[in-house]
């Protein structure tokens, strides 16, 4: 098998792979579909040679099948977001230069306009894996592009982070090392599927291990605590948000319901918590209901994950711990010169686990960098030996539910609206949502939306975590001498009286 991540799926063919919506596969009827779904991508040709396909598939046997196939047939892979309204996926399709799209169902019908305005092709995964089996498949050399996703940042729109077969290799493998992944492990999926802590961390982990990986098609509080109630987990994985919705939800079990839940929970034999920071209450209320003392990590979608606390050890609240194996870490001051264990330095992180590129940027992807070392934005100081993470250098990065967005490219399209002359969007802290993305914007003449007003306009424009969900009018912005708005005293308008 070529494509390294599938090294293990030929090992283990019997085995379970995937159980999503009642139906269980096994390694073998993965290969089996995804070289036919290879087949029909490459329509006779010898090797898709590294071109982007857009794939809009729900957490499912397809999700997968459709993955594969496209490496195996030498493309590169760009899963693309359920809950995205149509400019948003015409974005991703346009920017990652998609000639292939493939969708099902009602999802086809959301990208048929796309992949038509386009002149993309639009293939079903139902059309694809009854295709015959191809007489071969290219080769594919672990240095050829692999996976992209998208990720906000602080200039432009959304990027695409071009990650290699080795980069993702290494993702996993480090992952493996760290967490002891055994081929007896069970993993619950209840990520989306366009980003690396649900495809990286829980379904190409579990299956680089010849682990099953149960699907929820969403995350849903009831469906995940009778699972994990189940006790035939052994793994989760999820952001903040979702542990304190399932706080919230075992809070409104009757009695019996929570002891059963618990007892599920305390058989899992480890539960992990990133992709934002995981609030110290939150840490502590997990102890006394699921009986775990959550391990966090710290990760990015450039770089897979980079710092998390110990599997066996002491797990400090606050803290995310050291850096995975293979994974070189440091800290930097402005200069780029290392800083003292408790002075806030930039998280810098170097090794086989960073991305490629920033596809088609290539000066974004130089200014990413400094001699070799992936810049991550994101400050800490090292405490007793334990990375604790700050904040961000930028205020105009929010991350909501574990999503990160551009406060920039929210800004940008709410200024469309014909009611908003000018506005300021910021992140609030929030216990639930970590950050709640909140507007201040002034009306124009024809006077400004209410939020529900605004919200449903902005959600056909943007994703749906991208739209604000707090707003204030204002008459004029909290602006320095130089005209620019400060952000700081954007927030204070919502925390302050
Ligand atoms: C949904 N909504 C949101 C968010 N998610 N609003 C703000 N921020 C969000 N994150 C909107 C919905 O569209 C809906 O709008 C309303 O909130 C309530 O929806 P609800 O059904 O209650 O929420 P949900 O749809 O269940 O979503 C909550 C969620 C979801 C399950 C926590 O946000 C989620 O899956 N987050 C995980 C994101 C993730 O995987 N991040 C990893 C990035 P309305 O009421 O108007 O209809 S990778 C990463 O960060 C790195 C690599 C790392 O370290 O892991
Ligand atoms: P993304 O760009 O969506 O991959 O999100 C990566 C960002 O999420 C990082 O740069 C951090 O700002 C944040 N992040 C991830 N894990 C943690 C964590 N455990 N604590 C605090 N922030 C985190």
């Amino acid at each position: 098998m070529s494509v390294p991540l599938l090294a293990a799926a030929a090992a283990h063919p019997d085995r379970t792979a995937l159980e999503a919506a009642g139906r269980f596969a096994s390694y073998r009827e993965l290969l089996d579909a995804s070289e036919r779904i290879a087949g029909a991508l490459l329509a006779g040709e010898s090797d898709l040679g590294g071109r982007p396909i857009g794939f809009l598939v729900e957490p499912s046997f397809e999700w997968v099948a459709v993955l594969w196939g496209i490496w195996r047939a030498g493309g590169v892979a760009v899963p693309m977001c359920l809950s995205h309204p149509r400019p948003e996926l015409e974005y991703v399709a346009a920017d990652a230069d998609v000639d292939t799209l493939v969708a099902g169902g009602e999802l086809a019908e959301r990208l048929g306009p796309v992949a038509e305005a386009r002149g993309a092709r639009l293939l079903s995964p139902g059309a694809l894996l009854a295709a015959d089996r191809p007489p071969s498949l290219p080769e594919i050399a672990r240095e050829r592009g692999a996976l992209i996703v998208y990720t906000s940042g602080t200039t432009g729109g959304p990027k695409g982070v071009l990650t290699t077969h080795a980069n993702l290799a290494a993702q996993v493998g480090s992952l493996r090392s760290a967490w002891e992944w055994r081929a007896d492990d069970r993993i619950l999926l209840v990520l989306p599927l366009h980003h690396v802590h649900g495809i990286v961390n829980v379904v190409l982990s579990a299956l680089a291990s010849g682990a099953g990986c149960r699907m929820l098609p969403a995350f849903d509080a009831e469906a995940t605590w009778e699972i994990l109630a189940g006790g035939r987990l052994s793994l989760f994985m999820a952001v903040p948000t979702i542990y304190s919705r399932l706080a919230a939800a075992w809070d409104a079990m009757p009695e019996p319901e929570r002891l059963a839940a618990s007892r599920g929970c305390r058989r899992l034999r480890l539960m992990v918590s990133g992709s934002a920071a995981l609030p110290v209450r939150l840490l502590e209320r997990w102890r006394e209901i699921g009986g775990h003392t959550l391990l966090e990590r710290y990760g990015m979608t450039e770089i897979g994950m980079a710092l998390g606390n110990p599997l066996h050890g002491e797990r400090r609240p606050g803290h995310v711990g050291v850096p995975f194996p293979g994974v070189e870490v440091r800290r930097v001051d402005e200069d780029g010169n290392g800083v003292a264990d408790d002075v806030p330095g930039e998280i810098e992180v170097r090794g086989p686990t960073v991305f490629r590129e920033y596809w088609g940027r290539p000066g974004e992807t130089a200014d990413a960098f400094r001699d070799g070392w992936f810049r991550t934005g994101d400050v800490a100081v090292v405490d007793r030996g334990s990375y604790r993470i700050l904040g961000r250098q930028s205020v105009d990065i929010v991350k909501t539910g574990g999503y990160k967005v551009s406060a920039l490219e929210v800004e940008e399209v709410l200024r469309e609206h014909p009611g908003i002359a000018e506005c300021a969007v910021v992140g609030v802290a929030d216990e639930e949502w970590g950050e709640v993305l909140s507007a201040a914007v002034m009306a124009s003449a024809g006077g400004a939306p209410g939020l529900e007003e605004l919200r449903a306009w902005a959600k056909e424009r943007l994703a749906p975590y991208k739209v604000p969900r707090r707003m204030v009018v204002v008459d004029e912005l909290p602006r320095n001498p130089l005209g620019k708005v400060v952000k700081p005293r954007v927030k204070e308008l919502f925390t302050v009286g």
